[in-house]
C-alpha cells in the first residue's frame, strides 16, 4: 500500500502517491482467491513472476537509502544461541538462535520454497510498539513523522511519471495517511472474482490529517489508545525510532523464526488451526472482507496489546493486529537465492506489480485480514509495503541483536531490565 498512489485516485499507479492522484493500487493486504477449502489459488496477480512485471529484472533503490546490512557476527562464528549474560532489554524476549524451516507450500508463490536458516539469537519486543512508547519517543526527539508533513511533488520523482505528477490535485497535497473507505462503491468491487490491483483501491481513501496522533483522522485521538500498537508509520519512522530506542527492525527471517515461535512449520504461531475450541486466537477480521465485519473477536479495529495469549517465545500479537514493518527490501525471488544464515534480505526491491515503488516486508497481517482475501495473520504470508507510507493497519516491533547490545544500552531511549520504569506520556 501506498500514500503516493492515494495522492493520485484513479490513474494508473498503486501507493499513497496512487490515491493521492486518484489511482488505485497496491494491496497491503494481498487478495488470493480462496477455494472451498481455504487453501489460496495461484492467480495472475499472486504470482510474483518476472512475466507479470512489464520491465522485467529492473530493480529500484531510491538515492540515499542504503540496502539492508547484516548486523550479525560472521559465518565462520559460533551460532549465538543462549541468552548474554546481560540485563534484559525491557520488555523483550531472548529468541533462541537456531535453525527452522522458512517459507510454506500452502499459501502464496513467494513463500516458496521452503529453505532452511540458521539465526544467531535476538532479544524482540513482546508486543508491538504502542503508541505511548512511540509519543515517548516523539516526545524526546520532536520527531515528526512522514504522515505529518505536507507531502511535495518531488517526493514522488521516480515512482510517478512527470505528467502523473503534474496532474496531482494541489488540494490533495496535504498531510495524511491511509485508511479504509467503509463507503466504498460496493457496485464496483468484484464480489465473484479476484480484484485487480487497482481495484483494491477502491476500499481505502487518503485520510487528509490522518496520523498516529489521530488513527482514523480529524477528530479521532490516541487518549484511549495508548496500549495500542502505534499505526501511520512508515518505514523511515519505524527507522528513526528504532535509532533512539537502540534497537532495529528484525530481518524477514528472524521475523518469521520468532513468529513460529518454536513449532515446525505450523501454519499459525499456535499451530494449525485458526480457531481454537471455537475461540479466535487473534486480531483479524471475521465475514466477507471489505463488506461485513462480524467481530466476532471483539475488536473492529486496533486491540491493546496482549489481547491474546502469546506464542512460545513470549511474543504476542505476532498474528493480526497490525502488520509490523521489517528490515528488508521485497523480493518475489529472494528465497531462491538468499544465504543459509542470518540471511539480510536483498539488496534491492522488486515487487512485479510495482516495479518502480521501493517496498520493504510487512509481516503477520492486521485486523483487516480475513480467510476469504488476505490470509496474511500466517507465519509465512508476505506483504510489502511503500517505505514512505504508514497505513492505519501497520505497526512494528523492533530487535536487539547480541552483538549490538552495548550500542543498546548506550541508546538516549534505552529502557533495560526493571529499573528503569516505563512512563507512560500524558496525552493533552
Ligand atoms: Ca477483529
Ligand atoms: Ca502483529
Amino acid at each position: 500500500m501506498t500514500l503516493r498512489l492515494m495522492i493520485c485516485l484513479f490513474a494508473a499507479c498503486l501507493l499513497i502517491s496512487s490515491l493521492l492522484i486518484g489511482c488505485g493500487g497496491d494491496t497491503t493486504d494481498p487478495v488470493p482467491e480462496v477455494q472451498s477449502g481455504g487453501e489460496a489459488v495461484e492467480t495472475a496477480e499472486t504470482v510474483s513472476s518476472d512475466e507479470a512485471s512489464p520491465r522485467t529484472g529492473e530493480t529500484i533503490t531510491p538515492p540515499g537509502q542504503k540496502p539492508s546490512e547484516a548486523t550479525h557476527g560472521g559465518s565462520d562464528q559460533p551460532l549465538i544461541v543462549d541468552e548474554p549474560d546481560a540485563t534484559r532489554p525491557r520488555g523483550m524476549s531472548w529468541i533462541p538462535g537456531g535453525s527452522f524451516k522458512m517459507g510454506s507450500g500452502d499459501g502464496f508463490p513467494d513463500e516458496l520454497p521452503i529453505h532452511e536458516v540458521e539465526l544467531d539469537g535476538f532479544w524482540m519486543d513482546t508486543t508491538e510498539v504502542t503508541v505511548a512508547e512511540f509519543k515517548r519517543f516523539a516526545d524526546a526527539t520532536g520527531y515528526v513523522t512522514i504522515a505529518e508533513r505536507t507531502p511535495k511533488r518531488e517526493d514522488f520523482a521516480g515512482q510517478l511519471t512527470p505528467a502523473e505528477i503534474a496532474g496531482i490535485p494541489e488540494e490533495n497535497l496535504v498531510a495524511g495517511s491511509i485508511c479504509f473507505n467503509p463507503k466504498f462503491d460496493r457496485s464496483q468491487f468484484p464480489e465473484d472474482r479476484r480484484p485487480q490491483p487497482h481495484e483494491i483501491y477502491l476500499v481505502w481513501k487518503y485520510e487528509k490529517g490522518a496520523n498516529w496522533r489521530q488513527p482514523d483522522g480529524p477528530g479521532s485521538d490516541i487518549k484511549d489508545r495508548m496500549d495500542h500498537p502505534v499505526t501511520h508509520v512508515a518505514w523511515d519512522d519505524a527507522v528513526e525510532y528504532c535509532k533512539w530506542a537502540g534497537k532495529e527492525l528484525p530481518s524477514e527471517a528472524e521475523w518469521e523464526y520468532a513468529s513460529r515461535g518454536g513449532l515446525d512449520q505450523k501454519s499459525y504461531p499456535w499451530g494449525d488451526q485458526r480457531e481454537v475450541s471455537g475461540r479466535w486466537m487473534t486480531n483479524i477480521w471475521q465475514g466477507k472482507w471489505p463488506y461485513e465485519n462480524l467481530n466476532q473477536d471483539g475488536f473492529e479495529s486496533t486491540s491493546p496489546v496482549r489481547s491474546f495469549e502469546p506464542n512460545g517465545y513470549g511474543l504476542y500479537e505476532m498474528s493480526g493486529n497490525v502488520w509490523e514493518w521489517c528490515q528488508d527490501y521485497y523480493r518475489a525471488d529472494y528465497y531462491t537465492k538468499s544465504p543459509p544464515r542470518n540471511p539480510p534480505g536483498p539488496e534491492d526491491s522488486l515487487d512485479p506489480n510495482e516495479p518502480r515503488i521501493p517496498k520493504r516486508i510487512q509481516r503477520g497481517g492486521s485486523f483487516m485480514c480475513n480467510a476469504n482475501y488476505c490470509t496474511g495473520y500466517r507465519n509465512a504470508a508476505r506483504m510489502k509495503g511503500d517505505m514512505m507510507s504508514g497505513s492505519w493497519h501497520c505497526g512494528f516491533r523492533c530487535v536487539v541483536r547480541a552483538i549490538a547490545y552495548e550500542k543498546f544500552a548506550k541508546a538516549e531511549g534505552a529502557l533495560i531490565g526493571e529499573t528503569r520504569a516505563v512512563t507512560v506520556p500524558a496525552v493533552e
